[in-house]
């Protein structure tokens, strides 16, 4: 097929240098007309410009047919929408690729269903990285597909492993002391209740508190009621004096807890008027409470403004909210600290568990600290 380009004046004078080419079986293949740039829009050119071949299997043809059928198609309004449409799944269709997760595709089909449940529970993709190449060196090692028996008898080891020499376990009895510390709502006041009944009822402990919530009537009252149910007594303090004086008025008993406010303690305000309420220096255990319901993030911005005081470990409540308790791996292996407690509901004293390494794996693993 031969194809020239005509360039001519007027339409008229194109097609004439068109036919004296290829006679009257010419295909036109585009026409364009074109205006040069005038002066203040006079003396504006215009210029026509032709694309024309010979092909013989159009030879015969009239020209009208011709220039019809070579034309390209004229896009309908409902098919210029039809190809936007298609143009936008094909795009999207390019992002859903690029973000499909390659993290795990290294890994045997058989180990995706734990390693992707870790990911749900929100353990940190290092330590999922790390379980999945134990697990898969050992299954390349032993030239076996691995039973998610085998799978979790690896997995546990790996716990056991990084979270060894973390200490788990409720309050010592050691110290007369009980202090818990943490944001506003996260658990503390019905937490200490539970602790102060389980010492209460099970240790034969004589248990007493005080509150240095005294920012909300309902604070003192709560305490109050689940004071009265355990016999137990409770003194408030709103000043440093009033600490003094309750420590003096309680010294008799075995433990003292002591609840604290729930301020807003990414406020450092509220951090410094703790310390200087309540005198850390008593022979004393302190905890701090966090509800695993809140993002790890917000969680590690506490422990941090916390790190003023001598965390003994950590409690983490309402694991019943939540099914991805990651976290609290997460963040004893970023703090080196352990965990005392897990709570799982609002009743006082059954709603609580005191943590171990076997109860906090099978709360990830199996989804239950009382399995
Ligand atoms: N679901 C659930 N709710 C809890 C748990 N622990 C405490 N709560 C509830 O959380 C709310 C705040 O508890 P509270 O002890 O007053 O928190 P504080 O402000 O830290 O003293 C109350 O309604 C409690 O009953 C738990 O383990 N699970
Ligand atoms: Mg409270």
């Amino acid at each position: 097929m031969k194809m020239k380009k005509y360039t001519a004046s007027t339409m008229v004078e194109a097609m004439r240098k068109v036919r004296e080419d290829f006679g009257e079986d010419a295909v036109i293949l585009s026409s364009n007309v074109t205006k040069t740039k005038g002066f203040l829009g006079l003396f504006r050119k215009r210029s026509v410009e032709v694309v024309a071949s010979y092909d013989k299997t159009n030879a015969g043809r009239t020209y009208e047919s011709q220039v019809r059928s070579v034309q390209p198609p004229v896009a309908e309004p409902e098919s210029v929408e039809r190809m936007q449409r298609e143009m936008r799944e094909i795009k999207q269709m390019l992002k859903d690729i690029q973000q499909v997760d390659h993290t795990f595709e290294k890994y045997p089909d058989e180990l995706l269903p734990i390693l992707k449940k870790l990911q749900t529970q929100g353990l940190a993709n290092e330590y999922i990285m790390e379980i999945g190449n134990l697990v898969y060196s050992r299954m390349k090692q032993d030239k076996i597909d691995f039973t998610e028996e085998q799978q979790m008898e690896l997995i546990r080891a790996w716990f056991s492993d990084r979270l060894g020499d973390i200490p788990f376990g409720g309050i010592s009895y050691q110290k007369k002391f009980i202090n818990v510390l943490g944001p506003t709502g996260v658990g503390k006041t019905t937490t200490i209740a539970k602790i102060a009944a389980r010492a209460l009822l099970e240790e034969k402990k004589k248990v007493g508190f005080i509150t240095t919530d005294t920012y909300r009537i309902a604070a003192i009252e709560q305490l109050r009621t689940y004071a009265n149910l355990l016999q137990a007594p409770v003194e408030i303090a709103y000043n440093e004096e009033d600490f003094r004086i309750a420590i003096e008025k309680l010294k008799d008993l075995d433990l003292i807890f002591i609840d604290t406010a729930g301020r807003n303690y990414k406020e450092a305000k509220f951090v410094d008027d703790l310390s200087k309420l309540i005198d850390f220096s008593l022979d004393m255990e302190t905890f701090l409470v966090l509800s695993t319901t809140s993002k790890e993030q917000d969680m590690d911005t506490i422990i941090r403004q916390f790190d003023q005081f001598p965390i003994k470990k950590f409690i983490f409540t309402k694991t019943d909210e939540t099914n991805s308790v990651g976290s609290i791996i997460n963040l004893m292996l970023k703090y080196g600290i352990g965990v005392s407690y897990i709570t799982d509901g609002q009743e006082v004293p059954e709603d609580l568990t005191e943590a171990s390494l076997e109860k906090i794996v099978d709360l990830l693993l199996v989804g239950d600290s009382r399995a």
